[in-house]
């Protein structure tokens, strides 16, 4: 579908109206919060001062600064730089070998952590499990044994499609040991979208389970595998783990029960020792065009960032019980569900099921029964929380917990201080995490025994991590002036490349500012230096912490017979951050078909999955288009959101459109 506002020099800029509206809220935004005094005592950087005196130092030599970090590591063999830099293109501690999985395991099961847990799990219904370091070694050395029995060598991809069990982490953690590339792949994610994601990444291997529990029912993830692959020439077989026991196909010569071939399996697997720029995952986001994009990230400096922003940013103790409530099909649980906390021996809770059942106390009660110490969550969770009303929080003891975090997108002030004051009870400190896919780690956040924080700023960058706000010809913005954010140094855990397209990567991430990567963001820094992001300046929408393409959704819509022509857009939304409302041009014939609506919103979830239903579909004689043919979605947007059009209209070319555009008028 083409528009004349891909691009982020173009479209929804961060001068348009409703980026203005945030930034006056923002600027209002006065309340600031020192770092508790008990908090900081005990905290690795305990003071403003250390941090300044820390970012100093790693801009002022990065080299020492991520070479002393990487010490920390095991190494099968030193690195012989720690970067090289070709512009775009990163190798950070080249000529090293490594294993990350022996880094996150090993390690630990050779000190006094052996017979720590690593995972403690919760299932809806209340079973639970515990994985000690010592016992998830095991599982992961048979696993991957399992999977050279089945072929799999370095550098193979496997795709992996299953609920938040703790084989999913030793699913993950197995490729890593062998060298094979994961792709996770979200369990809400639709045949169509598995299908697509596989044939990109070429996977020889799918990993899922029978099904996943959720609100005391069940999803048959099988039946979903098996649509999906009928069209994924690749793929050689599938390994099948017995979840919810559900009815399922077992194909002869693809199909093989996870149990079965355990059964077979050594529990004793030396890790492969892949060098450092070996690739280690592909994750699939969005982008500002419809194909998917696979971010590539390679091991050691994924290692060394996913480490140590872990350890900085969560203040992370041995005695700590850590929450992090991402599923692992998400980058957020790539980098602090699986191997952020595994790299530093701590604990970590894992719990399959949803945040309201059997009812909206379940994580205040998993916190209680836990003694959870540090909860990292997304906005979209806490502004539900907040509707379903404060008793189900204070009825729970809470004590434990000593930090929160947040990921995802923007977190409004008022949001913020609810977290603050019936969550953390004006007790932890919040860590306001920004960061990407392409990222691997946090980049901009408060080091909680250090920053003075601010409701709904990140504040500012880690230490090694060169981020700034600048103008549409990449100049410096004053304080409190809006612009795009963007990182200006390499950094460890930086994506490489777009998975089997170095074009694609070169012209989204680094043709827009020159020299500088582009994160897709507005924002504006304080006086303080403090970031504010303002949220996507591309056809990027942020539904419930969910990244989504527009045009993804688009092309979904027009695949349906009766679609002539489709234009999505987002509004804010008080639950989602943000929701999404489809223009849709029928075909002549189709018009007045009552049951379309729905049929459309069922065609999206079967395309991409439930997470990209549209949450309005309107009618549209025509959209609004400018004389070269491209859709307005900017007036698009303010119809969405206000009803009414303020904008520029000039070169809108037929007026007409609009007339029929406004809800309720388009039937
Ligand atoms: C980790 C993750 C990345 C996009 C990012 C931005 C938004 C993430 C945010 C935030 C404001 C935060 N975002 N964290 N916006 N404040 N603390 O979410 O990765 O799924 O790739 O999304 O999410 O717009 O560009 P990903």
């Amino acid at each position: 579908m083409a528009t004349d506002e891909t691009t982020p020099s173009s479209q929804n800029t961060v001068t348009s109206s409703s980026a203005n509206d945030s930034i006056s809220s923002v600027l209002s935004e006065k309340r600031k919060f020192p770092p508790p005094a008990e908090f900081s005592k005990n905290a690795h950087v305990s003071s403003m001062a250390e941090y300044e005196k820390l970012y100093a130092a790693a801009a002022e030599d990065p080299d020492a600064y991520w070479g002393g970090i990487a010490e920390q590591f095991h190494w099968f063999k030193k690195w012989d730089s720690v970067l090289e830099w070709n512009s775009p293109y990163a190798k950070w501690f080249n000529g090293g070998k490594t294993n990350i999985c022996y880094n996150a395991l090993d390690v630990h099961v050779n000190s006094w952590r052996k017979n720590k847990a690593a995972i403690i799990w919760e299932g809806e219904e209340g079973d639970q499990r515990v994985l000690t370091y010592g016992e998830l070694h095991r599982q992961v050395s048979k696993f991957a044994n399992v999977l050279k029995i089945a072929g799999i060598r370095p550098g193979d991809r496997v795709a992996i499609y299953m609920g938040m069990v703790p084989e999913l982490v030793i699913a993950v953690l197995a490729c890593a040991r062998v060298g094979a590339v994961h792709n996770v792949i979200f369990a809400g994610f639709s045949a169509h979208a598995i299908t697509e994601r596989v044939n990109d990444s070429r996977a020889r291997m799918v990993i899922c389970a029978d099904g996943t529990r959720r609100r005391g029912g069940s999803i048959n993830l099988k039946n979903i595998v098996d649509e999906a692959i009928v069209n994924t020439p690749s793929v050689r077989s599938v390994i099948v783990l017995k979840v919810t026991g559900e009815t399922i196909n077992m194909h002869d010569g693809m199909d093989h029960w996870w149990h079965d071939l355990m059964g077979l399996a050594s529990d004793e697997c030396e890790p492969v020792e892949v060098d450092s720029e070996h690739p280690l995952f592909v994750l699939y986001t969005s982008g500002s065009t419809g194909k998917p994009k696979g971010i590539l990230h390679t091991t050691a400096g994924y290692m060394v960032h996913a480490a140590s922003s872990f350890k900085y940013v969560f203040d992370i103790k041995d005695e700590d019980i850590y929450w992090c409530t991402a599923d692992v099909g998400w980058i957020t649980g790539h980098s602090y569900m699986a191997y952020g906390p595994l790299l530093n021996g701590a604990t970590m809770l894992m719990y399959e099921g949803a945040p309201n059942y059997p009812q909206w106390d379940r994580f205040w009660d998993i916190i209680n029964r836990h003694k959870v110490t540090i909860l990292y969550t997304a906005p979209t969770a806490i502004r539900a929380f907040i509707r379903a009303g404060n008793e189900w929080v204070t009825k729970h003891n809470l004590s434990s917990l000593r930090l929160l975090g947040s990921v995802g997108e923007p977190i409004n002030p008022d949001v913020w201080m609810w977290y603050h004051k019936v969550v953390g009870q004006e007790r932890c400190p919040i860590v306001d995490t920004w960061w990407q896919t392409e990222t691997g780690g946090i980049m901009v956040s408060p080091l909680p025994g250090a920053t003075p924080t601010k409701p709904g700023t990140a504040t500012r960058p880690l230490p090694g991590i060169a981020v700034d706000v600048v103008h549409k010809d990449g100049t410096p913005c004053k304080a409190n002036e809006g612009g795009y954010l963007v990182i200006k140094k390499p950094w460890p855990s930086m994506l490489r490349t777009i998975y089997n397209d170095n074009e694609r990567y070169e012209k989204t991430y680094w043709s827009e500012f020159p020299g500088m990567y582009f994160t897709g963001d507005g924002a504006r820094k304080d006086d303080d230096g403090y970031i504010w992001i303002m949220g996507r300046v591309d056809d990027v929408v942020n539904v419930s912490g969910h990244r989504l393409g527009t045009s993804e959704v688009e092309s979904a819509l027009v695949s349906y017979e009766a679609v002539a022509e489709a234009a999505v857009v987002s509004r804010p939304d008080e639950i989602k951050g943000n929701a999404l409302v489809a223009f849709v041009t029928l075909k002549d014939e189709y018009v007045g078909d009552m049951k379309l609506r729905e049929a459309l919103r069922n065609h999206v979830a079967k395309e991409i999955g439930p997470i990209a239903k549209p949450d309005e579909i309107r009618w549209a004689k025509g959209l609004p288009k400018t004389r070269s043919g491209k859709i307005m979605r900017r007036l698009l947007r303010e119809l969405a959101t206000s009803n009414e059009i303020k904008g520029d209209i000039t070169t809108l070319e037929d007026f007409g459109v609009l007339e029929n555009l406004r809800s309720g008028e388009e039937d």
